[in-house]
């Protein structure tokens, strides 16, 4: 019988969705491939695999053998529930919190939309930080590296402008204040580690909510393997946020599942 094709993941590896993505794939021990995808050269043949010319495509995008194509990382996170490959894994979607984890995934994308926004006019505005932040792929062009990665960042500005301006960095710190004051109302104190968002276990909430606090505090390897830039407009608020801070490296630390990866050899 010829053996299924693998799932592929069409993701960018600096993107928190793509992040958000993989980290469910992991936990769900799925066996995937990844096709790097790079912004705007990348989009021709990205919307040649998917003959769509009209809407807006992102990453991640999933292709699964079996159930068609998948366009938005909350729905290769789901699929990737239902298709656990890992015994024992928690459900990152338990019957009937669906609706709650929905709605903190949204929250999750409030931080993030305006943390995208920070992060491409932080990165046009200055040079040295444009120059740190050239991926591996690009930085062998050298000085060109450096100028593509420009034009791509003034792409993408122009192309989420309108994510970035419905945000605002209000909302994005209402939205942290809430998970940490929920995680805070579980328990007398101390450290929050060990606590979760949603239903008293692990669920999708918690990565996505973790994933979102990088912008206050970006994530170094081993769990983020692209160098991403602190914001500057979060910077002010790393003490008011320690307690998540500390929370979320306490999710990554016990949920990342790092061995999958060291027996690669590498991290995705
Ligand atoms: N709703 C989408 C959002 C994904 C998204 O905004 N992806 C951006 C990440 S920066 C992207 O694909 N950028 C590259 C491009 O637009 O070419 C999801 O959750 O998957």
């Amino acid at each position: 019988m010829a053996k299924e094709p693998l799932p592929e993941l069409v993701s960018l590896s600096i993107s928190a969705w793509s992040f958000k993505a993989r980290f469910a794939l992991k936990h769900n021990g799925i066996k995937y491939r990844t096709t790097p995808y790079m912004p705007m050269f990348g989009e021709f043949f990205l919307r040649m695999r998917l003959g769509d010319w009209k809407s807006k495509v992102t990453v991640p995008v999933m292709f699964t053998p079996r159930d068609g194509i998948l366009h938005q990382s909350y729905d290769i996170a789901r699929w990737s529930d239902t298709h656990s490959a890992r015994p024992g894994a928690e459900r990152l979607f338990p019957d009937g919190k669906e609706p709650e984890i929905r709605s903190w995934n949204a929250k999750s994308d409030t931080v993030l939309f305006f943390g995208r926004q920070c992060l491409v006019d932080s990165l046009l505005s200055d040079p040295a930080q444009l120059r740190k932040t050239v991926p591996g792929g690009l930085r062998w062009l050298g000085p060109l590296g450096v100028a593509l990665l420009r034009l791509i960042v003034t792409r993408l500005a122009t192309k989420y402008r309108a994510e970035g301006s419905s945000t605002s960095l209000a909302q994005a710190l209402e939205v942290l204040r809430e998970a940490q004051s929920v995680l805070r109302a579980q328990g007398g104190g101390g450290s929050l580690r060990g606590r979760y968002l949603v239903g008293g276990g692990f669920t999708y909430a918690d990565i996505a909510i973790a994933v979102a606090s990088q912008t206050v505090k970006p994530l170094g390897p081993p769990y983020a393997t692209s160098p991403r830039p602190p914001l500057p407009q979060f910077q002010a608020y790393q003490e008011e946020f320690a307690d998540l801070l500390e929370w979320r490296d306490g999710v990554f630390a016990q949920f990342w599942p790092m061995d999958s990866e060291r027996k690669a050899g590498k991290a995705q």
